[in-house]
């Protein structure tokens, strides 16, 4: 697979150079300063595509052009919108940059509560904790409806979390879960919001009727409009599994197992229309394995992202070393070395460690967790390929 890193454009403090020195090939990237819902340009797009070509690498994918929520809850806007982000992709297909990550999340994208989870050796790394979420939902949201969602064992916790928490820990908790996460990935929500709570409710009141059955079919209606133009200029939609993988605060999510993948790619059956395979988000649910989600949706994946998961005991995850938990990387190296050696495949995320907490990096983003990563991945990556050959 081509190895590639997600570079978040020239104001990134890890610069393409130090890249080339790591061994990357490709980059993943996107119009990080345009606003959701406008088109990217032409001229912009052939911008940043030369000047990552002066450093000897390519634009392999983008990452992501986001779908707009009024796209996802069918509001009033959606056809000029739809409209936007085929102009968006046709611009994209005329430079050449024919792999397009998105997700089809409602409202929030990836969910963290803790994005600096102590490890014994000093390291840190992205943790999910079930019962401070479950917090954030019925004590800081006040989510109607919220305690059907929850077992008796966990709302007693949260009743116990109450009685300890700090307004720093909330503040922190609000942070993490609808601010830090997701500013910098085109959220809806960015650190210059003053009112984040407030705005996320708004949000949330959006999708108030919106079940899977409908979001469903707002995904079908948004693939079916713009797969003319991926036909046309070859260009390839690989939507990212929903992170977490199950249903959260109320919104239905539609890219959560094997049942669901399965849909969307029969929904509309063009090869055009794939997969992220995002082991680190699809190993989070302990429904699934990776292993056999990627033998059986190899032939429909566009883009690989190599984590993985730990799952802790009620409902937790961390994120783990990318040589063990349940993402299986070997397995799933075996299995796309073998039947798509052509993918483009990122590490996604990496521990904090040796000076990077300093940095301001995005959480994840790491320099230093992300090259151990990478390194890892390719040894993984040469002992698969040596197999392939037959060995020595
Ligand atoms: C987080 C990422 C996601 C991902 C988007 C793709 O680190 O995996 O934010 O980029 O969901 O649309």
């Amino acid at each position: 697979m081509e190895k590639t890193w997600r570079w978040f454009g020239k104001n990134d403090k890890i610069t393409l150079e130090m890249l080339r020195q790591i061994g990357v090939e490709g980059i993943v990237t996107a119009l990080h300063d345009v606003p959701n819902g406008e088109v990217w340009t032409e001229t912009a797009i052939a911008d940043l595509r030369r000047y990552i070509e002066t450093y000897g690498l390519r634009w392999s994918v983008v990452e992501s052009l986001p779908v707009s929520e009024a796209i996802k809850y069918a509001g009033p806007e959606r056809e000029r919108l739809i409209e936007n982000y085929k102009v968006s992709l046709a611009n994209l297909g005329r430079q050449g940059v024919r792999t397009v990550c998105y997700n089809f999340m409602p409202v929030i994208d990836w969910i963290r509560t803790d994005l600096e989870h102590p490890w014994p050796d000093g390291s840190s790394s992205l943790y999910f904790d079930r019962i401070r979420f479950a917090y954030f939902d019925l004590r800081i949201l006040q989510r109607e409806g919220a305690e059907a969602d929850y077992t008796e064992r966990e709302l007693r916790k949260v009743a116990e979390l109450n009685e300890r928490i700090s307004e720093g820990e909330k503040e922190e908790l609000i942070d993490a879960i609808i601010v830090k996460t997701q500013g910098f990935v085109n959220g809806n929500i960015t650190e210059a919001d003053k009112n984040p709570v407030s705005l996320f409710k708004q949000l949330l009141k959006k999708y108030e009727g919106i079940d899977r059955e409908a979001l469903r079919e707002n995904l079908r209606y948004f693939l079916s409009a713009i797969m003319p133009v991926c036909e046309e200029y070859g260009i390839n939609m690989c939507v990212h599994p929903d992170d977490p993988p199950f249903q959260v605060l109320g919104l239905p999510r539609i890219v959560t197992d094997e049942a669901d993948i399965d849909w969307f790619l029969h929904a509309v059956d063009n090869p055009h229309n794939g997969l992220t395979f995002c082991a680190g988000s699809l190993s989070a649910g302990t429904h699934n394995d990776t292993r056999e989600l990627a033998e059986r949706f190899a032939s429909r994946t566009h883009f690989v992202h190599l984590r993985s998961t730990d799952a802790m005991p009620g409902g937790d995850f961390i994120e783990s070393s990318h040589l063990t938990g349940r993402g299986h990387l070997i397995d799933l190296i075996r299995i796309f070395e073998k039947q798509r050696p052509d993918l483009p495949m990122r590490v996604d995320h990496g521990r904090m460690m040796l000076g990077d907490a300093d940095k301001g990096y995005n959480p994840g983003y790491s320099f230093h967790g992300r090259m151990l990563a990478l390194a890892q991945g390719e040894g993984m990556m040469a002992v698969v390929d040596d197999e392939l050959r037959g060995g020595r």
